[in-house]
């Protein structure tokens, strides 16, 4: 199913071709269409008990693919053995087949969520075995042809890439895996099947590990098709191996995709960790669009009051590319003009370089270099950071500096504002300081 080739995609080249990344155009576009001229599908997250009025509306027109975030889990469809209660998960699986969309079923096999008779039960080896298979043969059979992609097995591995102890893990060892994909294909033939997991998203012991596992299944002939990269993210951490890491999995002959995105920050959220956010969204969105075999994007909630991170992370939040009323954030204007047509794939084509040329008592003299790290022109540029101490702007020169609080955007003159690839532009600024002049917290570019 990935690089889907439309007709919709020669359309939507021919009306927004861009002659740079971030036109009113493509960000105007819904995601969805946009994400289908590049052959990916862009999804979401959902809870069913939200899917009427404005969220249902955003959740249809913006993405073409959809995932529940706890209605398919095995303590929400089984909580009692062998009562089944499939309300919720027919819910979403119904919404997206109205609106045309995929359904990532989200998850068979994991250590979180389950019931207590299964996470507390008494196993031999076999009995959990099948316990174990029937639940997959079950839920999978349910919804046979209706769910593209499961998330067979979730979260497998330790920090360090070793098997997690989980009551699989510790019960059955590495072979769970295999079975549960074996009773994965046989009830479905039809769909993907994902091994899923959290902190792989670069390269690293975790990924390292999970590589090791996916090539071991492949030798054994285990039915997997692909590989699920999280990505809860943190501001400002996208891995730089990110690409590179999708890529090797790719090398290997399975799919990957990007399963759950999101990238959370300190609150308050602030104009400059909202531009920084847009950057790392745009950058996640170019590393999939890189490797040709990556099948899709979906971000973990698409609105801030629909996000887990609040609950798990205190103080933290702004997660995701919409906020809390359903209007957009600068990170879906990144996801967009990342998936715009003509936005070359690959690592964001802008780096700002921010160093103080000269200091006073009271003042100081700053410069920021904008490099084109692309392989396309950059046609306007647009650089934020923030002042930890206090620092205020007072006059700038070859850019349009803006201030507000402790938030500076700068962005290019006239003149300036074409970078070709590999060049690099200047400006500066005279500043106020006081008690001290620490570089700035937050500096993106784009
Ligand atoms: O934890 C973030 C995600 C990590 N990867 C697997 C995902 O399945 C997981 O999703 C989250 C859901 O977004 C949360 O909504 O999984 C959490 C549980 O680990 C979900 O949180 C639970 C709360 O813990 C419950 O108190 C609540 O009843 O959501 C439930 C339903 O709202």
């Amino acid at each position: 199913m990935f690089r889907r080739l439309t007709a919709t995609a020669a359309l939507l080249a021919a009306a927004l071709t861009p002659t740079l990344a971030g036109t009113a155009s493509a960000a105007d576009a819904p995601l969805r269409e946009l994400a289908d001229a590049r052959g990916i599908y862009l999804g979401t997250a959902v809870t069913g008990g939200k899917l009427t009025g404005a969220y249902a509306d955003t959740a249809a027109a913006q993405f073409d693919s959809v995932t529940p975030g706890n209605e398919m889990k095995w303590g929400s469809v089984e909580p009692v053995r062998g009562q089944y209660s499939w309300t919720g998960a027919d819910r979403i699986v119904d919404f997206a087949e109205a609106h045309g969309q995929e359904v990532r079923g989200h998850t068979l096999v994991w250590h979180s969520q389950l019931p207590s008779w299964v996470e507390n039960g008494t196993w031999t080896p076999d009995a959990l075995r099948t316990v174990m298979t029937d639940h997959v043969t079950t839920e999978v059979s349910r919804y046979k042809g209706r769910v593209d992609h499961w998330d067979v097995v979730n979260e497998p591995l330790n920090e360090d890439g070793t098997l997690r102890r989980s009551v699989f893990g510790a019960t059955l060892g590495e072979s769970y895996v295999a079975d549960a994909f074996r009773a994965a294909r046989a009830a479905d033939p039809a769909a993907k099947l994902y091994v899923n997991d959290y902190s792989t998203d670069g390269i690293g012991a975790k990924s390292d590990g999970m590589y090791a596992l996916v090539k071991r299944l492949l030798a054994q002939g285990v039915p997997i098709d692909g590989v699920g990269f999280q990505a809860h993210l943190i501001l400002g951490q996208v891995p730089s191996t990110m690409e590179a890491n999708l890529r090797r999995f790719a090398d290997l002959g399975v799919d990957v995709a990007i399963t759950e995105l999101d990238i959370r920050m300190t609150l308050p959220a602030t104009e400059a960790k909202l531009a920084r956010q847009k950057a790392d969204y745009a950058a996640v969105t170019r590393a999939c669009l890189a490797v040709t075999r990556c099948a899709g994007l979906t971000v973990w909630g698409f609105t801030d009051s629909d996000s887990w991170i609040p609950d798990f992370f205190p103080g933290e939040g702004a997660a995701t590319p919409y906020d809390e009323n359903l209007s957009p954030k600068p990170a879906r204007a990144g996801i967009a003009e990342a998936l715009a047509p003509g936005t070359p794939p690959g690592p964001a084509g802008c780096t700002a370089a921010y160093t103080v040329q000269s200091q006073w008592g009271g003042g100081f003299t700053g410069q920021v270099t904008v490099r084109n790290t692309g392989t396309a022109p950059l046609t306007g540029w647009r650089v934020v950071w923030e002042y930890p101490a206090g620092q205020r702007i007072a006059q700038a020169w070859n850019a349009t500096v803006a201030q507000t609080g402790t938030a500076v955007t700068a962005t290019n003159l006239p003149y300036n504002g074409t970078v070709p690839a590999g060049g690099s532009v200047t400006f500066g600024f005279n500043a106020s300081w006081a008690g001290s002049n620490p570089p700035p917290t937050v500096l993106g570019c784009g």
